[in-house]
């Protein structure tokens, strides 16, 4: 897998592959603060404190609120209900994250939208996610398939491990084509699919990736898991993203957030900057219900 020893190079490499990992992005402070938030979380969720949860077995929303047949992530990290939020906060607007979207999108600040913050977990019982591209239905012909995967990139997804991580999957450079005929034919949990890379990560790594590679998770009950899974935006998004995004509920809480607090210990102007976002996000989702990317 990439590591880029320059930032510059983050955009190439994940155009080229499909994902780049940045290797210890947190400091042992920052990761330690994390873990404490992330298991408190996962603690409510579990309980059934918290009702924006992924459950077993489902891997695409919308998840129902019981968590009692085990639970493999906790949603909206920075829903203003939730104790912790403050601290995901900080995390998700940290400037390594924003210094590696703003390189990935080749944007500025001022054009980053708000999207999505959730955390991954061990779930109660192994489990697996099917082979797939999170915007693009496996049932398209693959000359929709190419271009469906020629629109321009308009937003960044990242996954920061708090405990090594090995659990995803993925084709390297098949973002960039449709699926062979092997692919389109394998199993949806095939194990050995042509090409596929364990993405490794360290605890304090994150990987970004482009969310139409093919991919897939591998999860073990036995093995902890706390990754940070978030997406942020530029400004111009399409329909498809519109739907990808709100399909998580998020409009029906966001103007609640204050994030003006995150100034208060802060001298980079992360809470304007989060604020602007926040507002950016706002304008999207008064496109009011726009549906669902896949069902299952
Ligand atoms: O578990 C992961 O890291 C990947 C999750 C995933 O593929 C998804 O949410 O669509």
């Amino acid at each position: 897998m990439t590591v880029p020893a320059d930032p510059a190079d983050l955009r190439s490499a994940l155009d080229r592959d499909g994902y780049v990992l940045i290797p210890s992005v947190l400091s042992p402070t920052q990761l330690e603060t994390l873990r404490s938030a992330c298991q408190r979380s996962a603690a409510l969720a579990r309980a059934g404190k918290w009702p924006f949860i992924r459950t077993l077995p489902k891997q695409f929303p919308p998840w129902p609120s019981d968590p009692s047949h085990g639970i493999w992530g906790v949603q909206h990290l920075l829903h203003p209900d939730l104790p912790d939020h403050d601290t995901f906060a900080r995390s998700y607007f940290a400037p390594h994250i924003i210094d590696a979207v703003t390189e990935i999108l080749a944007c500025q600040k001022d054009a980053l939208v708000m999207e999505l913050y959730n955390l991954l977990v061990r779930p109660d019982e192994d489990f697996a996610l099917r082979w797939h591209r999170d915007d693009i239905g496996p049932a398209v012909s693959p000359r929709e398939e190419e271009e469906l995967l020629q629109r321009p990139i308009l937003h960044a997804q990242w996954n920061l491990a708090l405990y090594d991580d090995a659990s995803l999957i993925a084709v390297p450079g098949s973002h960039k084509r449709a699926r062979t005929a092997a692919e389109r034919d394998a199993h949806p949990f095939e194990d050995d699919m042509p090409g596929q890379q364990a993405i490794k990560m360290e605890a304090g790594d994150v990987v970004f990736y482009n969310n139409n590679v093919l991919h897939r998770g591998v999860y073990s009950s036995d093995v902890e898991r706390m990754t940070l899974h978030g997406s942020m935006g530029v400004v111009g998004a399409d329909e498809a993203r519109a739907r990808n995004v709100l399909q998580h509920g998020v409009g029906e809480w966001v103007d609640q957030c204050d994030f003006t607090c995150l100034d208060k210990d802060s001298e980079n102007g992360m809470g304007s900057l989060a604020e602007d976002m926040k507002g950016r996000l706002i304008a999207m989702g008064r496109r009011g219900n726009v549906g669902y990317s896949q069902v299952g």
